[in-house]
């Protein structure tokens, strides 16, 4: 079973060709068209603003954060819209961690074949007030990007609804980084960064779940909808029930690697600096 999950890389180890074919396919169709870029982007924002951001009082009057399952309904359905137009195609995380800034395949204007890259922008509907046109950013300084410490903070967070929040400040500050498009939920899903980006949260929601658990979430929101998606809070726990995996998932901070028994007569403790070898541990 294990070998027929999709494998979600980072995005500079996926395979970005594929990832470009088949996002210049959905870019290519009409936007009435239910295969098309502009169509599934028009569920987060404009014009069915139907995605979930920060907590909100749900219809049985209690409050529910479902920002993280909801995008992750979101991207599952949009990976598989992906790959109907290249099976190879595959949702690939953009570590912004490394503050490097875009990442070159998503911000070079043409792709090795020349042709505009379908990765740098996106189009976008008409909307009140604005002509169809493609999306733009207007990026901040890559120091300003969050850190692996802010990262690794929120992954210390046991708590379902803090991290969630937490998280979510987070994916708040790379969109207003990205600034542009992405900086406004109405537009930022046109923008193919946004896939990326979203990858990442999602990611990172993930590797939360290996260390806490992968049902540490309230019990009232198991049985959540996640509309329009056909899917509950319960059904996107488990990503390998989804059909996916995150390559080299391990959590961020690994526990530390068991000591080997100093023996007796061995001298003075090991120097303070780390050794960077790896430990091999014998099952
Ligand atoms: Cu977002």
């Amino acid at each position: 079973m294990a070998n027929q999950l999709v494998v979600r890389k980072n995005v500079d180890a996926a395979d970005v060709a594929s990832l470009r074919d088949a996002y210049a396919k959905m870019q290519a169709l009409s936007a009435n068209d239910n295969r098309s870029w502009i169509f599934w982007a028009g569920y987060h924002g404009f014009p069915q603003y139907r995605c979930w951001h920060h907590g909100r009082v749900g219809s049985d009057g209690f409050p529910y954060d479902l920002f993280l399952p909801w995008h992750r309904a979101y991207l599952q359905y949009f990976e598989h819209t992906a790959r109907d137009q290249n099976d190879g195609a595959r949702l690939a995380w953009w570590d912004w961690t490394r503050q490097t800034g875009i990442p070159a395949s998503y911000s070079a204007p043409r792709g090795p074949d020349r042709k505009p890259n379908p990765l740098a922008s996106g189009p976008m509907p008409a909307m009140p007030g604005s002509r169809a046109r493609r999306t733009r950013r207007s990026p901040d300084v890559p120091a300003n990007l969050p850190s692996p410490a802010d990262v690794t903070r929120v992954l210390g967070l046991s708590q379902f609804v803090d991290f969630s929040n937490q998280l979510q400040d987070l994916h708040d500050q790379v969109h207003g980084w990205v600034s542009g498009d992405m900086g406004v939920i109405a537009t930022s899903a046109f923008d193919p960064i946004f896939w990326a980006h979203h990858c990442m949260i999602d990611r990172l929601w993930y590797l939360w779940q290996l260390r806490w658990g992968v049902t540490n979430i309230p019990p009232n929101y198991l049985r959540q909808t996640l509309a329009p998606w056909a899917l509950t809070v319960q059904d996107v726990l488990d990503i390998n029930r989804l059909g996916y995996e995150y390559a080299g998932a391990v959590a961020s901070s690994p526990p530390p690697a068991p000591r080997p028994k100093a023996s007796p007569k061995s001298s003075p403790a090991p120097a303070a600096t780390t050794p960077k070898r790896r430990v091999k541990v014998k099952a």
